[in-house]
């Protein structure tokens, strides 16, 4: 008996590195970029798509069936993500916006706790406390995006060596568009499934249609990072994360408060912690940082979001009462609030309707444009069609509806009588969560505000330069030039 204890203290004595070091669990994070909720064959509801690798990921972790971002856009949903704090918090509403203060994020409060913080891909964000590790393409807008995974692989290898735990990001450009990889062959248009706030045409399909091939590349890339982690022997002591990011750039997706902008796919898959399940607990991205700091075993960081690990262990399915909404750019507002049941938007009166210049300019070269323009034309001789453009462009004030029985929001209840005590009841509910997240609506165009900013700027450096004080301004000539034509 003693003997076997001593063979046991010196085995333990022998083994104190490696133990210390797999005491924490290492972290690999999988996003994904412009995917919503709906492109994945593990959801319930989902549209025409092939997911075999995610699907699989999804029998083996937590799935949260009820998962958003607070802005459907790029840079709050990753700002969102990376520091665990609100756009009220951090300023950033829209990708306009710049974060109001240095935040820490993902990458400091793991480093304290002695991992090695890596990222590959897109950045959106800023990333300096992260270590660049190659393999993805940054650039979301680029044509012919690539992968692959030597560079992780050596960026697991040096904590190894280390003897450090690891939090790698890998940080994809799919589908984001152009919608340029994948093989669209396997996405007949006869078989896409066209979203009942959709209208049906053939360009609206090849936009679903191109898509979801590239998604299907997505989906190569989760099971590629699945197989490394299992070749490497690493699966069991990883926490491995899939999130889909902000929805699909298509009308009602990207941009908007709708689900099919705002909810997400996230999976957690921590073999011998985590019982594989499906979880209705309402969570949000800015939840991410606090749960992985708690399974780090670090002091969970006081932000806006809350540490998931209850949920994960299905301890609690009331994770928080609601998640919280904001679609802010090009001087257009608009809060939400999102339970289990219902979602509550809140759209106050305002000089513009909703415009969105990359979908709605005419002169727009993107794919969903051109959908944009087939609605447009099909609405020529179509009621139905019409209808559907005017609820995207002519928002009420208050929407209601019930996402378990309407998962694509097309039926406003806030306009029917007998809900008329959930709507004072949600909207009371949304006016305390703008108070204490000191939030209000903003009408200014970020975009706007910064070229008039750096118009300014110009003024000033060509007045200094010309030391002139008789010169006229280029902007009080351009005002003159203006003024002129006016009164031609
Ligand atoms: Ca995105």
């Amino acid at each position: 008996m003693f003997k076997g204890l001593m063979a046991g203290v010196a085995l333990a004595a022998l083994c104190i590195a490696p133990v210390l070091a797999e005491e924490k669990p290492n972290f690999v994070i999988v996003l994904g970029d412009d995917v919503s909720w709906s492109s994945f064959g593990c959801v319930d509801g989902g549209l025409y798509t092939r997911t075999p690798h995610i699907d699989k990921l999804a029998t083996q972790g937590v799935r949260f069936a009820n998962f958003s971002c607070s802005g459907a856009q790029c840079s709050p949903t990753r700002h969102e993500l990376y520091t665990g704090l609100l756009p009220p918090t951090s300023g950033v509403y829209s990708n306009g916006n710049k974060p109001a203060g240095n935040y820490k994020n993902m990458a400091h409060y793991l480093k304290i706790l002695g991992y090695n913080v890596g990222l590959t891909g897109k950045t959106h964000f800023d990333t300096s406390e992260f270590e660049t590790v190659s393999g993805f393409t940054v650039g979301a807008n680029e044509n012919a995006p690539t992968w692959e995974l030597s560079g992780v692989k050596q960026f697991i290898e040096t904590a190894q060596a280390g003897e450090k735990p690891f939090c790698m990001v890998i940080a994809s450009v799919h589908a984001h568009h152009p919608w340029t990889i994948g093989d669209v062959s396997n996405f007949p248009l006869d078989k896409m499934v066209v979203p009942p706030h959709m209208v049906d045409g053939p360009v609206t399909r090849e936009a679903l249609a191109i898509h979801a091939a590239e998604v299907e590349d997505l989906d190569n890339q989760v099971g590629a990072t699945m197989k490394l982690l299992d070749e490497m022997n690493l699966s069991d002591n990883t926490v491995l994360i899939f999130l889909s990011e902000q929805g699909t750039a298509m009308p009602n997706g990207k941009w908007s408060v709708y689900d099919y902008g705002t909810k997400a796919l996230c999976l957690v898959r921590w073999p011998g912690k985590l019982k594989p399940a499906v979880t209705d607990a309402v969570a949000m991205y800015c939840d991410i940082v606090p749960t992985m700091v708690e399974m780090a075993g670090g002091e969970v960081p006081v932000v806006d979001g809350k540490s998931l690990v209850s949920a994960l262990k299905g301890e609690t399915s009331d994770h928080r009462e609601h998640a919280y909404i904001v679609n802010q750019f090009g001087g257009f507002t608009q809060r939400a609030i999102r339970d289990k049941e219902y979602k509550f938007i809140w759209t106050p009166e305002q000089e513009n309707d909703y415009y969105l210049s990359v979908l709605m300019d005419p002169k727009s070269g993107k794919f969903f444009a051109k959908a944009w323009r087939e609605w447009l034309e099909i609405a020529k001789t179509d009621p139905d069609a019409q209808a559907k453009i005017d609820r995207i462009v002519k928002q009420p004030e208050f929407q209601l509806f019930n996402i378990q029985k309407d998962p694509w929001e097309v039926d406003n209840l806030a306009e029917n009588p007998e809900y008329a005590g959930k709507v004072a009841e949600m909207h009371a509910r949304l006016k305390a969560d703008m108070e204490r997240l000191n939030d209000s609506f903003s009408f200014v165009d970020p975009k706007a505000a910064k070229k008039a900013q750096n118009a300014s700027a110009e003024e000033n450096a060509n007045a200094g330069k010309k030391g002139n004080a008789d010169k006229k301004s280029r902007a009080e000539k351009k005002a003159e030039r203006k003024k002129k034509r006016e009164q031609k």
